[in-house]
């Protein structure tokens, strides 16, 4: 079956495209903190690339749904997301579409059909859940996908949800990023069972749990889950085995993660591993690889550059929304 699903040489281009876009972007962004540009939480997507890009190509963006979470850029590239846009969004400059409020991303764009994220962990997927069963008494055909993280896992609100979309056939993929922390809690300290995607056995659904480096894997992983509940066989728990290779946000300086699991895991780079397929498979060279790096990057510059020339938003934007206005 995954052979069938194997990507095209014109699709894998794209979905190098698109994680280089998140590596530059993210790597754009690390920059801009430093530079005292970019306030509030800078949550680094160095490493969930492939399980973002991946997943979030396996739907159809025309009718499905992305509730992504605060290491999804990739998806948003996937879901058409316009570059400048994003960058005003994550520098806060007037035209963002969170008023410049918020800098991680917690927009709704139904154009785009992006939806999220809901910073309380656990809390987006009852509304993943209520969305498509929405969907479905209007009679459209509308997957949904979310993400959590190996921490967010644990809580409550998750089972309630899985459960009642289990027992409803909603079509809903859920993403569990299992990066093995939790800000500074790792796996052990987290969660008793071997596999997290093992929990699917309790809902009556499908579980599986996946190398979330490797870009094709989650694809085909995702496609299968997509077709899955589409054709209303219900939801899935997609487990992608991951490394959060930064620190929570930019503050930390994860002097609590062991140097040796991070040498480990780079050598699993998402994006260099991928390109090194696709050049090997002479879909590319690696000239090609350079310049498309070269490229992103000179459009990432000018997309930071005319977000910063735009003034800050006013500072009543900050009310808006706030409270309940009479
Ligand atoms: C209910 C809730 N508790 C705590 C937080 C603060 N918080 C935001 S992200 C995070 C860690 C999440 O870890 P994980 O789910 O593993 O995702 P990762 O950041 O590793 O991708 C915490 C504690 C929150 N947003 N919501
Ligand atoms: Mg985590």
């Amino acid at each position: 079956m995954s052979k069938t699903l194997r990507p095209t040489s014109e699709q894998s281009l794209l979905l190098l495209r698109y994680m280089i876009m998140a590596r530059e972007f993210d790597a754009a962004m690390l920059r801009l903190y430093r530079q005292g540009k970019a306030f509030g939480g800078v949550y680094s997507q160095l490493g969930n690339e492939a399980t973002s890009v991946g997943s979030a190509y396996a739907l159809d963006r025309k009718r499905d749904v992305l509730f992504p979470m605060h290491r999804n850029i990739g998806g948003h590239f996937v879901f058409g997301a316009d570059l400048d846009q994003l960058m005003v969004n994550h520098l806060a400059r007037e035209g963002s579409q969170m008023r410049g409020t918020d800098g991680t991303g917690h927009y709704a764009d139904e154009k785009l059909r992006i939806y999220g994220n809901v910073s309380h962990l656990g809390a987006m997927i009852p509304v993943a859940a209520g969305f498509v069963l929405a969907a479905r008494m209007r009679g459209e055909d509308c997957v949904a996908m979310t993400y959590i993280g190996d921490g967010g896992a644990q809580v409550g609100e998750v089972h309630e949800a899985l459960n009642f979309a289990s027992v409803h056939k909603l079509p809903l993929v859920l993403i569990i990023e299992n990066n093995r922390y939790a800000y500074s809690t790792p796996n052990e300290l987290e969660f008793a069972c071997a596999k997290l995607s093992d929990r699917a056995i309790g809902y009556g659904i499908h579980g599986e749990t996946i190398d979330g480096t490797n870009v094709e894997t989650v694809y085909e992983a995702c496609a299968r889950a997509v077709k899955r509940a589409r054709a209303g066989d219900g939801p899935s728990i997609i487990e992608t085995l991951t490394m959060r290779m930064r620190g929570h946000a930019e503050h930390d300086d994860y002097a609590y993660v062991p140097k040796e699991m991070l040498a480990e895991w780079t050598k699993k780079d998402p994006v260099e591993t991928y390109a090194k397929t696709l050049v090997e498979r002479r879909v590319l060279t690696a000239a090609d690889v350079e310049n498309m790096k070269k490229s992103t990057l000179a459009e990432m510059i000018g997309a930071i550059d005319r977000a910063l020339e735009r003034p800050w938003p006013a500072a009543e934007e900050g009310f808006r929304n706030v409270f309940i206005e009479s």
